[in-house]
């Protein structure tokens, strides 16, 4: 049932190898790689000349005087120059693609979770060990100016995070790949611990500008239209007549995102708003001007700040407003572009895919039905058509409560004509069900895009599309047999899983660099453009020069890790000791708190036999809760007054210590990943869609400690199942418990004395002086159910967690366990997700699939020669 569906990173028969940025197969796979390094042919006495003259014009200071912030943005526009360089090319190829009609992808998300650009890009241009040696001789450490650099943290988590890693693999496949988002003014919060307690600050990640990463385009701004009336004109034909309506102008702020060595730039295109257009009805005396400055601010709110949230917040209607701000910009964008190839509109699905990333763009469905019908005259049926054709949709979550619904009332007053729109195709879409199931208004009035009230966003997305995804084979397993059943009874041919992956360019190259190295100077450089030549590494598995690498490595990326934790939380924490590591979002279903329940009961049993056999352990966990979410808050509360208590226990000899990090972002894991030695991934089986720092971890060599759910399945079928630790209730199970009932946490407590000792320690006192504090958890496990089955994995997860400490005591078997993952990493780059969704979803191997052999033909692209390569 798990197997994988690709072939891809199956050994292939003929070595393939990169030629050019483009693979090849057969015969010429035997060239040498002759890669496109922009800047190898600059020495690093022109790069000191060329910084030196940056730095004076820049900030006309000496090197002595400038401060590390200028340094860092001499440098960064030192790249930035090369990256213009090489996109004004990358445009231009754009504009002859334009006349050539190349296929082109949109993925609009509402998240993009870039992290820091600099590293990337000079990996990417070939300059990076150019800079470094400059600088070195310069007297500047690379290393120091990089913490200079903010991090953009423009999205929650696993989401945001995926479209960027997506974003990289589209740049280094070539592909005409460009995302489109939002340029919030403030991204996700700052988190700091004050009292063991979570608080928020606002994440000014502008303060000093994105100057080096960003282009603002206003002339290239577009007007988005809020509110208002709808009246119809009947002229011949009905023409619906949008008024009163508030503009906002939508200014775009490009980011470039480069690919690897292949001299490709892509576009991430940014929207703001802005009231450019308020204050031009001022001047032009259109609007009363004293009500200006407040009406400027009210527009700009819309892009104020990134919904810090991955709790769905009902009827926000600022959120609403965000959406459709985003899709109608974007779109507006699209058209306008494809106009330009003067091709009739029936032509646009074979040039254009708009990809909807999870259902916050879902209104692009209606608003390009809005421009092709009101905007651009055709018929509905023609509209329909074009529109189903060039969408597609990829779903994120089966949590009920994070599907998104938006109350009618709201829907209409804010986006009148949208909202005609949508009746319409509710209207048409539940013809169509009555001719299917004739009678059946239960399951009809179910399957409504609008019902009781409320319009149904994934709904609207999968009626409106071609293809709907899910993002592991489990999890789009659930959606056909449970969540979205009755949608696959009517579109089958619509559902498709496409497993999530993770860029191993800034995962594994940049992130890791010794470790990258390693692997290098072990199987070649291959891996970099095609990442399954990891599987090269299987090899070395027993090796016993190349184990002891390996643990040196990840010795010296603990002691790294190491130096952090004393500095952040001023604990010493000793790197010899196993890294356990739980990162992400602190939510229930994820189960940090079966982690702390594990933690605490080890410490009781260290309490009770000092020298009971466990190898020192140091627990790391971190990530933000949402702000209104009590229980999670309440979590990291809970973990840091248990670490007090335990790092503060002279009597368990430094065992174990728990160390909470704050402020976990893009940055925080490129440090803390590396380092880790156990993966912990342990949410309530069938809840965590697919996950994707189990993908991360596993390509840095550790050894995922995990339920049976999303992307830790295709983990274990990856790696093997000898080298990945499972437990646990199974996804299965724990749907029949949600469908029929069954399971009393009671009986676990009656039954097992460490749950009850530990449950009873949460409300005794004995880790906060405020007995009330971990009440809330104390009721959700034995009052309301334990809803996660957290009580009823734990015995299972225990038992999980003595055989890592066993495993890792043999470190011939640990580490041939780390090179195992390492070399099965493969699969999980985003770029073999990126190839799927390319060829699958929006064809741009159309040519590739009837060219397989040789691709020779003129007019065939790179793109497609490459792409039927990847997935034979
Ligand atoms: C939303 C909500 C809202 C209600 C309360 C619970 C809850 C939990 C999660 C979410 C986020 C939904 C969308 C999302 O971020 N999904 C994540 O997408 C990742 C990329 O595909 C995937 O790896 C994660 O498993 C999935 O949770």
């Amino acid at each position: 049932m798990y197997k994988r569906q690709q072939p891809y990173c199956q050994a292939k028969s003929g070595d393939a190898k990169h030629v050019g940025g483009v693979l090849v197969t057969g015969q010429d796979a035997n060239k040498p790689v002759e890669r496109r390094e922009p800047n190898a042919d600059m020495t690093t006495e022109q790069f000191k000349e060329a910084y030196r003259n940056k730095l004076y014009s820049l900030y006309a200071k000496t090197l002595e005087a400038a401060s590390d912030k200028e340094k860092y943005l001499t440098l960064a526009s030192l790249v930035r120059d090369e990256i213009s360089r090489t996109w004004l090319q990358a445009k231009k190829l754009r504009a002859q693609q334009q006349e050539n009609q190349e296929k082109q992808v949109y993925y609009f998300s509402i998240e993009f979770l870039l992290g820091r650009m600099l590293d990337i890009h000079m990996i990417n241009l070939g300059l990076k060990d150019t800079c470094e040696r400059g600088l070195r001789e310069l007297g500047i450490e690379l290393a120091q100016l990089r913490e200079e650099e903010e991090d953009p943290g423009l999205g929650n988590g696993g989401l945001g995070r995926l479209a960027a890693c997506y974003l990289d693999s589209m740049a280094a496949l070539e592909l005409n790949g460009h995302g489109c988002g939002i340029r919030y003014r403030y991204g996700l919060f700052e988190q700091q611990i004050i009292g063991g307690a979570q608080y928020e600050f606002p994440d000014d990640w502008l303060k000093y500008g994105y100057y080096p990463w960003e282009y603002r385009a206003a002339d290239e701004a577009v007007e988005v239209r809020f509110g208002g009336a709808v009246r119809l004109q009947a002229n011949g034909r009905i023409v619906y007549i949008h008024e009163n309506y508030e503009a906002v102008s939508a200014v775009p702020y490009d980011i470039p995102i480069t690919g690897y060595h292949n001299n490709t730039v892509n576009t991430l295109r940014l929207w703001s708003a802005e009231a450019e257009l308020a204050k031009q009805a001022c001047a032009a005396g259109q609007t009363d001007c004293r009500n200006t400055l407040q009406y400027k601010q009210s527009l700009e709110s819309i892009s104020h700040v990134l919904y810090p949230d991955d709790t769905y917040h009902e009827g926000k209607v600022l959120r609403l407003k965000q959406q459709y701000f985003m899709v109608s910009a974007g779109l507006q964008n699209i058209l306008r572009d494809f106009r330009k190839m003067n091709l009739p509109y029936a032509n646009l699905p074979d040039k254009v895919a708009v990809h909807i990333n999870d259902t916050h763009p879902a209104l692009a469905v209606p608003e390009m039905m809005r421009l092709l019908v009101d905007e651009a005259g055709l018929s509905w049926e023609d509209a329909w058509d074009i529109t189903v054709r060039t969408m597609s949709y990829t779903n994120h979550t089966i949590l009920p409560e994070a599907m998104e619904k938006w109350p009618e009332d709201l829907f209409r007053t804010l986006l009148p004509r949208i909202y005609m729109i949508v009746h319409e195709i509710n209207e048409r879409f539940c013809r169509e069900l009555w001719d299917k199931y004739p009678g059946n208004w239960e399951k009809i009035r179910h399957m409504a895009i609008i019902a009781d009230g409320y319009i149904h966003m994934a709904y609207l997305a999968i009626a409106g599309s071609h293809s709907t995804n899910g993002v592991a084979v489990l999890h789009t397993d659930i959606l056909k047999k449970e969540v979205l059943h009755d949608f696959w009874e009517i579109y089958p041919q619509r559902f498709n899983n496409k497993t999530n992956g993770v860029t191993h360019r800034r995962w594994l190259l940049a992130a890791n660099p010794k470790l990258a190295s390693l692997v290098t100077e072990t199987i070649g450089e291959a891996w970099l453009e095609d990442p399954c030549r990891l599987q090269d590494l299987t090899q070395y598995a027993d090796d016993a020069a190349f184990q002891k690498e390996i643990a040196e490595i990840k010795r010296r990326n603990k002691q790294v890790l190491a130096r952090i934790i004393q500095q952040k939380n001023g604990i010493a924490v000793d790197s010899d000791s196993i890294f356990d590591v739980q990162v992400k979002r602190i939510h229930a279903y994820k189960r940090q708190s079966l982690n702390v329940f594990h933690i605490m009961d080890l410490y009781q049993r260290l309490l009770e036999d000092p020298d009971l056999p466990v190898w020192p352990r140091t627990f790391i966990i971190g990530g933000k809760a949402a702000m209104g979410y009590y229980i999670a808050k309440r979590t990291i509360k809970l973990i840091n007054s248990l670490a007090e208590v335990i790092n503060n226990d002279k009597r368990i000899r430094d065992k174990i210590k728990l160390v909470f990090l704050a402020n976990y972002n893009v940055s925080l894991a490129e440090t803390i990943i590396p380092a880790a030695d156990v993966s912990e991934q342990i949410p309530t089986a069938s809840r965590e869609a697919c996950g994707t720092a189990n993908m991360k971890f596993m390509m840095n060599g550790a050894v995922t400690l995990g339920t049976l759910d999303g992307g830790n399945i295709e983990i274990r079928e990856a790696a093997g199942h000898s080298n990945i630790v499972t437990f646990g209730l199974t996804a299965p199970e724990v749907l029949q418990y949600y469908r029929q009932g069954g399971y009393n946490p009671w009986d676990i407590y009656h039954s097992d004395p460490r749950v009850k000792r530990m449950l009873e320690k949460l409300v005794d006192g004995s880790l906060s002086s405020d007995r009330e504090d971990f009440r809330a958890h104390y009721d959700s496990f034995l009052h309301h159910g334990d809803q996660y089955f957290v009580l009823k994995d734990f015995a299972a997860y225990v038992a999980a967690q003595e055989i890592i400490n066993g495993k890792y005591q043999d470190q011939k078997v640990w580490r041939r366990m780390c090179i195992h993952n390492i070399a099965h990493a493969g699969w999980f780059s985003s770029d073999r997700t990126f190839a799927e969704y390319a060829a699958e979803i929006w064809r741009l191997n159309e040519a590739a699939i009837s060219c397989q052999d040789g691709c020779e033909q003129p007019g065939f692209s790179p793109i497609a020669k490459r792409l039927g390569t990847m997935l034979q």
